[in-house]
């Protein structure tokens, strides 16, 4: 008897811990399983005994962590008779709602600000077919549009303000201790609206208790880090931030939505809270690249920024096994990349066989 059996998503895969009824059609693109790569040349770079691994969400099926979330926001959409989604976005939102919508064979709308989504998000979105309403205005004016006109036409918000967006994201957590057969003893991560943040801290808690029939896996839960860009960083400053600005477009948001659940998130980890300049995110985003073969987005190396930074403090000990998110994939903002590497000029030279030699043999 073989005891094979394909991977279809995370909703059959952990179905039994997810608010989906066994007859429930379910919407997916085999989101969810992403690697976690143990990092093995920053520490030795750094100098530093620590164990450090990235969730890499960037290898979901459009290149970011939303598709955890969105898979379950549609599933229970269609299943409650929706003929529409709406969300705003930063970016990979849009891109994650389009392509669960086309596969579902609904209509998505996406409100974005102009001009501010990186290149690839807003290709994707294209490609995949959804409406694409561009504001003038940022992130927080379109969620408070969407909020609006969710009450006066037939559309659900996809929004993480959508229950089943934080229970779908909720499996990041448990593939990290189903992987390392345990909690880490520090999960960091970019915060924005501050949905993700809530949702591994749900699924770190869900894991350690016995709920319903399911036994506890383990008793450990991680402290949560959450890392912001300086100039968008409402959780640092305690309070809404109104012209937030970054260069990592996706956490360019001033008013996060899940603003209770995430003080909440940090309070009962007595994790922090903690802010980058556009600088240093970029920073950390090359280091990854240029020495782990990891091409993550700048909001996403907000993670790696901070855990290096709360590891030369010592606010993170030598020792600590820590877990970064890396939310989404490099290749999303070619123009940041790009530009990042300006000075790594291309060589051009004549096409033969002479030329190409030179060109090796002078750059070994
Ligand atoms: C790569 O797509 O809000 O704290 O509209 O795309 O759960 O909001 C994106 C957020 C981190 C922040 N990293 O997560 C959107 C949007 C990346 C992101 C975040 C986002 P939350």
């Amino acid at each position: 008897m073989s005891q094979h059996k394909r991977y279809t998503g995370l909703i059959e895969h952990y179905r039994e811990r997810l608010p989906v009824a066994r007859d429930t059609r379910v919407i997916s693109l085999c989101e969810g399983r992403t690697p976690l790569i143990r990092l093995e040349n920053i520490p030795r770079l750094i100098g530093k005994d620590v164990t450090i691994y990235v969730k890499f969400e960037g290898l979901n099926p459009t290149g970011s962590f939303k598709d955890r979330g969105m898979t379950m926001a549609v599933t229970k959409a269609v299943d409650q008779g929706s003929q529409a989604i709406i969300c705003a976005s930063t970016g990979n939102t849009s891109a994650s709602a389009a392509a669960y919508a086309v596969r579902a064979g609904i209509k998505a709308f996406v409100l974005i600000p102009d001009g501010k989504i990186a290149l690839g998000k807003l290709a994707q979105t294209l490609m995949y077919g959804a409406q694409i309403i561009q504001i003038n205005g940022n992130f927080d004016k379109g969620m408070q549009l969407v909020k609006d006109v969710a009450e006066h036409a037939p559309v659900a918000i996809v929004n993480s303000i959508n229950p089943f967006r934080i229970e779908g994201q909720k499996t990041a957590a448990f593939e990290i201790i189903d992987e390392l057969g345990d909690a880490p003893d520090y999960h960091c991560l970019p915060v924005g609206n501050a949905g993700n943040i809530t949702a591994y801290w749900k699924g770190y808690k869900e894991y350690s208790s016995d709920i319903g029939g399911l036994k506890a896996v383990t008793k450990k839960r991680p402290v949560m880090c959450g890392y912001q860009a300086a100039g968008a960083a409402p959780f640092v400053a305690r309070e809404m931030v109104d012209n937030p600005e970054t260069i990592a477009t996706a956490i360019r948001i001033g008013r996060p939505q899940s603003w209770d659940m995430a003080w909440a998130a940090q309070r009962e980890s007595e994790g922090w809270f903690e802010s980058f300049t556009d600088e240093q995110i970029l920073v950390a985003q090359k280091l990854l690249s240029q020495n782990e073969g990891i091409f993550c987005e700048p909001a996403s190396a907000a993670s790696i920024a901070g855990a290096l930074h709360d590891i030369s403090t010592g606010a993170i000990p030598e020792g600590s096994t820590i877990v970064c998110t890396l939310t989404g994939n490099g290749i999303k903002d070619p123009d940041v990349a790009i530009n990042q590497c300006k000075d790594a000029h291309p060589v051009t030279i004549d096409a033969d066989l002479y030329s190409v030699k030179k060109a090796i043999l002078d750059n070994l």
